[in-house]
């Protein structure tokens, strides 16, 4: 008997997780979906039948799931992932509130095997995930001296908040969840600004690169740009690699990768952009060319869904893993 939980069932990236457990052909005897007491009592159908949303409280853990995937924020996943994992369930969990905690595995399931040393199991920050993803054929063949990321991030990542403030600003109205309009107009700022000048999410995509590459000591840069799309984030990764590599050896190095659809014959005006990446589980990459400023270094430039690949189809794919380790 494999009993599964959904926490955050009815916000964006839930939503899309229920739709994954199709896609990736979940098999469990029992599926719960559980939320804040807010949207607990809304019925929501997973693989043909349907679900009342209940309302997850202290007592839920006690239910004793085999598996728990959460995507509801930190402060729940703060709360609720120790509890379900002291009452035995393995916790996939899409906030960002324990990736960087020693002993917590942080996974792509592409490139990395959870060990786990504890029973949770962290779900990258969406921009890493597909950057990660890119840099891994690299890593593997050349070696990896020094990565800096600029990203174009959709309002999907700020989940519906953000695309409410895309749409009513295109109708003129002021932003609730960005600090200015995004309509029309590019942030150079993603989550809080920390105090070494840089934001948050550019020190994640830091950070969590070093961890799911296992390169501690990896020179990685970062800045985190919003821009008014709203699906699917796009990276330009600058990156310096150890081997002496030519042009041609890089674009090769994506070549026959299932997870990796290279697109890149700029003559034809084709290259990867969000709107073409959005809705498929693979990480676009193209626009691959030498950085003629420095080295050894090439401009590689990525696309992927930011709530699929980025989030939901990641979590899914470690949950799938994990079910057929057992
Ligand atoms: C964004 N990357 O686009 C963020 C959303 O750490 O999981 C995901 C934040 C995270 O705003």
């Amino acid at each position: 008997m494999v009993k599964v939980a959904i926490v955050g069932a009815t916000g964006v990236v839930g939503t899309k997780m229920i739709e994954m457990f199709e896609q990736y052909d979940i098999q469990a005897d029992e599926i719960t979906l559980l939320s804040s007491a807010r949207s607990a009592g809304k019925k929501l159908q997973v693989m043909g039948k349907e679900h009342t949303v209940e309302e997850l409280t202290e007592e839920t853990p006690k239910q004793k799931f085999d598996y728990v995937v959460m995507s509801a924020g930190g402060s729940t996943s703060k709360q609720f992932a120790p509890l379900f994992e002291e009452n035995g369930s393995i916790v996939i969990d899409n906030s960002s509130q324990w990736r960087m905690h020693e002993g917590i595995d942080l996974v792509v399931p592409e490139i990395n095997e959870p060990k786990l040393d504890r029973k949770i199991i962290a779900n990258p920050n969406c921009s890493t995930i597909q950057s990660v993803v890119a840099l891994k054929p690299l890593a593997d063949e050349f070696g990896l001296k020094r990565v800096n990321y600029t990203t174009y991030q959709a309002v999907s990542g700020s989940g519906s908040g953000g695309l409410r403030d895309l749409e009513e600003g295109a109708r003129g109205n002021a932003p609730t969840t960005y600090p200015h309009p995004i309509h029309d107009n590019v942030l150079p700022h993603i989550d809080v600004f920390l105090e070494n000048g840089y934001t948050k999410e550019e020190q994640k995509m830091i950070d969590e690169t070093q961890k799911i590459l296992d390169l501690p000591e990896l020179p990685v840069s970062a800045t985190c740009v919003r821009v008014p799309v709203s699906n699917s984030h796009s990276v330009q990764i600058n990156v310096t690699l150890e081997k002496d590599a030519t042009e041609e050896e890089v674009r090769n190095a994506f070549k026959n990768i299932p997870h990796i659809k290279l697109v890149d014959d700029p003559e034809n005006n084709e290259y990867p952009t969000p709107l073409e990446a959005t809705g498929k589980p693979e990480v676009f990459v193209g626009r691959i060319r030498k950085d003629n400023s420095m080295e050894n270094t090439f401009h590689v430039w990525c696309a992927a869904d930011n709530i699929l690949k980025g989030a939901a189809q990641n979590s899914v794919q470690i949950l799938k893993k994990m079910m057929e380790r057992e």
